[in-house]
């Protein structure tokens, strides 16, 4: 049965403590079996494997972020051949794992012991996600006959310098038995016109490719050819790059330590979410479902999407569409939330994954940097683990060692970050405010008021997040009816953050009146979701410069569930995404407004002061260009009847943000007047807002009798 469904989870979990078995019987051609070497490649193995040919072991696997390719010469036979694939229970190896070493641990929402497995964490449980680990081969696998030699990998760098750029590629070869063959490099322009290319190539007039909104994404492909002393093709290796600098300013400054995008020398705000996986059955995820997630982020003004470190390292499709969409990867290696023993069976297995990884992602213009982990530098400072010198030991070996070095040998243009979030690394401070990255989760786990975003000017928010539930329709699809409520047995399977249910009612009690059914708890609490996220997001565009990057956690789910992604499964989108597409609009007017949400708790409040109603409007230019605002601002009647209205013309420069002055409204009615406010550039809107001054619950908001009525016609 469909395994999101009510509690099939466990039913389709229990099927996990069992071995199962892939079997293919094939033929091949003479061409094949003459090859000087004859390998079998397999891109992806979830993830205990044992694979038999014709009866001869070949292979055990036991890390699904790999590639394994295995020589097979003498092994095949034109007829009839017999693979076997054993896949051997994930649930049954690291319960095993932990009873025989149950120090090592992690999230406690994932199954224990799944530190200690190579497989996509969130597969085995997360605050979002289900215990629903799936298995067997997930990516391709081929046979790939090798005469004379083949291409291993490619390394193209840029130089950037006086307008041109100077392009190198070398291909690195291997399996070579002969000196009769050589490499042939060539280079496709944007507008189709191929230029040959010896060890380098002057570019003259270089397209730029940009993240979204600063400028277009050209591609160049190159094409690299191994040919015979006949000019016969033995091998080709054809990608798509993009021409750019790119790297992450991170110096000492007056506010601590800069953390910021800087792409052909142009800082970049980053503004995104976070990517988890996009389902437990990984061979639902597409391209093309893909395609439309990411299309969504563009949409909705995302420069940026952070592949968080929990899931697996998506396909090559996903780096393509980022290229093509102009979204910057903030790219976690595959650790999250938990204590890694670094045996040297596990550091063999991990070094494989990451130069595997590196090498397949590395020439890609929209990869922005390399991140060690999710979250375990920070498991020490908050005291949730690595609390012995041998864990601490371990943690800098793997993520200040071993990893960089990787990077550092395969990816030398790339930047690498020790874990997110943190300030550099060395368990100095990983969440400090002033340097690096931040998971600012008071407002979520710690249970403040979505205000508190405004209490920190950090340098880099890498997560900060609310929940909010999906469309009733989502609900609907995986909960029997009478089960239709938050607190329902099914509904509680699909929450699988501990109090959150409590957390949605408790700012729903702040923040709005009581919600009459299931279907207006949805809509108040996604109401909710994208107004806590504005607040944070516009404060810190407002403070550009200082603050470099909003990135909000979640941008998407795995399955059906209540969790804090702006579009959820099924690919709906939540109040949350729509408002992210004009907190993220490049133009952006925003209003710091002073009232009862920030200067008083509760209506009966003795207060030293009245409350006091001001505000100040802010334009966020993260255009590259110089704008000629209007702005207008307007004091409104709940009818909307402008009772007071103001207009400003001024002039924003680049890259910046600059604030209007603060107004003061004194006489302001707060439960009965609002400010609405509108930036226009060549008499059209370009960015928009309204603000009230006291809590939505407290207002008294009319009945705008609007009816609205569907038909077929
Ligand atoms: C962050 C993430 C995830 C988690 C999320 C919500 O810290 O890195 O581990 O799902 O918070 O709690």
């Amino acid at each position: 049965d469909d395994p999101f469904f009510g509690d099939n989870e466990n039913a389709a979990l229990a099927l996990m403590d069992h071995d199962y078995e892939y079997s293919l019987v094939f033929d091949v051609s003479q061409r094949l079996l003459d090859s000087e070497r004859i390998y079998l490649r397999m891109e992806g193995l979830d993830t205990l494997a044992d694979g038999w040919l014709n009866g001869n072991k070949l292979l055990e696997a036991d890390n699904m972020h790999r590639c394994w390719e295995v020589e097979t010469k003498g092994l095949l036979r034109l007829k009839d051949n017999s693979l076997l694939i054993v896949f051997h229970s994930p649930t049954r190896y690291i319960a095993d794992a932990y009873r025989a070493d149950p120090d090592y641990g992690g999230a406690s929402d994932a199954l224990n012991g799944f530190v200690y497995l190579r497989k996509a964490h969130y597969m085995l449980g997360w605050d979002w996600g289900a215990r629903l680990p799936d298995c067997g081969i997930w990516r391709d696998v081929s046979l790939l006959g090798v005469c004379k030699g083949r291409i291993g990998n490619v390394l193209v760098r840029q130089r950037h310098q006086d307008g041109k750029v100077e392009l190198s590629i070398k291909a690195t070869l291997t399996d070579v038995t002969t000196e009769n063959i050589h490499v042939e490099a060539s280079l496709i322009t944007p507008q189709g016109e191929a230029l040959p290319v010896g060890d380098s190539v002057l570019l003259d007039n270089p397209e730029l490719w940009w993240p979204n909104g600063y400028g277009a994404q050209p591609l160049y492909t190159v094409n690299v050819a191994l040919l015979d002393a006949d000019g016969h093709t033995l091998d080709q290796w054809r990608r798509n790059i993009g021409l750019r600098t790119m790297t992450v300013q991170n110096q000492k400054d007056e506010w601590g330590q800069s953390f910021c995008y800087e792409v052909n020398g142009v800082s970049i705000f980053a503004m995104g979410a976070d990517y988890i996986p996009e389902d437990n059955l990984l061979s639902r995820v597409t391209p093309e479902r893909t395609r439309a997630l990411l299309e969504s982020a563009k949409l909705a003004n995302f420069n940026t999407v952070r592949v968080w470190g929990g899931g697996y390292y998506p396909s090559d499709s996903f780096y393509d569409d980022c290229d093509e969409l102009g979204l910057l990867v903030w790219q976690d290696f595959m650790f999250a939330c938990g204590e890694y023993k670094l045996t040297p069976e596990f550091e063999r297995t991990i070094c494989a994954e990451i130069r595997d990884n590196v090498l397949r992602l590395r020439h890609h213009p929209s990869l922005g940097l390399w991140c060690g982990n999710n979250e375990n530098e920070m498991f020490e400072a908050t005291g949730r683990g690595l609390n012995t010198y041998t864990k601490k030991y371990e943690y800098i070996r793997l993520f200040e060692d071993i990893i960089p070095q990787i990077v550092h040998t395969y990816s030398p243009d790339t930047f690498y970050w020790p874990s997110s979030p943190s300030s550099g690394g060395k368990f100095d401070c990983p969440n400090d405010e002033s340097r690096g990255d931040v998971h600012y989760w008071d407002v979520w786990h710690g249970g403040k008021p979505f205000t508190a975003y405004r209490n920190f000017l950090f340098r880099f928010v890498s997560e900060f997040g609310f929940q909010a539930y999906p469309h009733p329709k989502t609900l609907e699809a995986v909960t029997s009816v009478q089960e239709r409520d938050p607190f329902s047995y099914e509904m509680e399977k699909h929450q699988r953050n501990g109090q959150a249910n409590g957390k949605i009612l408790m700012s729903v009690a702040q923040m709005y009146p009581y919600p009459k059914d299931l279907n207006s708890l949805c809509y108040t609490s996604q109401i909710l979701q994208a107004d806590a996220m504005r607040y944070g997001v516009e404060h810190w565009r407002r403070n550009r410069g200082r603050c470099m990057g909003a990135i909000y956690w979640q941008l998407n789910d795995c399955w059906p569930v209540i969790s804090w992604s702006s579009i959820d499964y099924f690919g709906r989108w939540k109040a949350l995404h729509y408002a992210a597409k004009r907190f993220f609009a490049p133009l952006l007017l925003s209003c710091k407004e002073e009232g009862e949400l920030t200067q008083m708790q509760s209506v009966n409040d003795q207060l030293a002061q009245p409350v006091e109603n001001r505000f100040q409007l802010c334009i966020s230019n993260e255009t590259m260009e110089e704008k000629e605002c209007t702005v207008c601002w307007s004091l409104r009647d709940a009818s909307s009847n402008r009772l007071m209205e103001e207009q400003t013309k001024l002039t924003v420069s680049p890259l910046c943000s600059q604030w209007l002055p603060e107004k003061k409204l004194p006489d302001m009615d707060r439960r009965r007047q609002y400010i609405a406010y509108q930036l226009q550039v060549d008499h059209q809107i370009v960015s928009q807002g309204s603000v009230i001054m006291t809590r939505p619950k407290h207002f008294l908001f009319l009945d705008p009798k609007l009816t609205a009525a569907v038909s077929n016609d």
